[in-house]
C-alpha cells in the first residue's frame, strides 16, 4: 500500500514537471518566417486554440433552422497530415438572410511582428463546396477582409499577407487583435449554398527576419494604455 502512495505521488511530480516542461517549451518558443505561430493545428481535438483562446461556429440567425454550420474533427483516409483537421458543414440556404462560419479569440494578442496568415483549405467532392469564402481579421474596433479563392477537393495551402486584405488596414492595432475568423459562408455571394469546408494548420507567420519571442505576443494591459 505504502509502494502504490509512493508510486502515485512519484508518478504526479513527473506529470507536473512533464506539463512544466511542455509549458515553458511553448514560452521558450521564438517564431520566425521559417518557423510560424501555429494557432491551430486541430490535432488535440481542443475547444481552444493553441495560444488558449476560444474558437467556435457562428450563425446569423440561430432561430433560423434552413442554415447552420456545425463543426467536427476529421481524421478520414486522404491523411494529408497525421492529425486531425476541421471540418464544417454549412448551410446557407434559407428563405431569410443567412451567413455563418467560425471564430476564433485572440484575446489581445501581439501580432504587429507578423505579416501573413497561412491555411490550408479543402472542399468535400461529395457533399459540394463553395469554391471561395471570405476570411477576417479584428482588433477591437476595426475589421479587414479577404476571399480564399480557387479551392478544390485537395488540399491546398493559402499564404495571405496582411497587406491583402481589404479595408482600412491602417487602422488596425495589430498590437491588441481580437479575433480571427477563418471562414465565413455567405448565402447572397455562394452559388453552392450547402457544402463541406476542411481546413488545417492556420498559422501567422513573423516578417522577414524579426525572431518572435512566444511571451511577447500575448496580450499585455500596458500595450492597451498605449494605443
Ligand atoms: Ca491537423
Ligand atoms: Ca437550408
Amino acid at each position: 500500500m505504502k509502494t502504490l502512495k509512493v508510486m502515485i505521488v512519484v508518478s504526479i511530480i513527473l506529470s507536473n514537471g512533464l506539463i512544466l516542461a511542455q509549458e515553458s517549451k511553448v514560452a521558450d518558443q521564438v517564431y520566425t518566417t521559417e518557423n510560424p505561430l501555429i494557432l491551430m493545428d486541430f490535432d488535440g481535438r481542443q475547444p481552444v486554440t493553441l495560444l488558449g483562446g476560444m474558437w467556435g461556429v457562428f450563425d446569423f440567425n440561430p432561430t433560423d433552422r434552413n442554415a447552420y454550420c456545425r463543426s467536427s474533427f476529421s481524421r478520414d483516409k486522404d491523411l494529408h497530415n497525421k492529425g486531425y483537421y476541421l471540418k464544417l458543414s454549412y448551410d446557407v440556404d434559407s428563405p431569410q438572410a443567412a451567413f455563418n462560419g467560425i471564430w476564433v479569440k485572440l484575446n489581445g494578442m501581439d501580432l504587429s511582428d507578423f505579416d501573413a496568415v497561412a491555411m490550408k483549405v479543402r472542399g468535400d467532392k461529395e457533399a459540394g463546396y463553395s469554391d471561395f469564402f471570405k476570411i477576417e481579421l479584428k482588433d477591437k474596433a476595426t475589421k479587414i477582409e479577404y476571399y480564399i479563392e480557387d479551392i478544390t477537393d485537395q488540399w491546398k495551402e493559402y499564404v495571405i499577407p496582411f497587406a491583402d486584405f481589404l479595408g482600412t488596414i491602417e487602422d488596425m492595432n495589430w498590437k491588441n487583435m481580437n479575433e480571427f475568423i477563418p471562414c465565413v459562408f455567405e448565402d447572397w455571394r455562394f452559388k453552392q449554398k450547402t457544402g463541406r469546408i476542411y481546413l488545417d494548420d492556420i498559422r501567422f507567420i513573423p516578417k522577414k527576419g524579426k525572431k518572435v519571442n512566444h511571451k511577447d505576443i500575448l496580450y499585455d494591459p500596458k500595450r492597451e494604455k498605449q494605443s
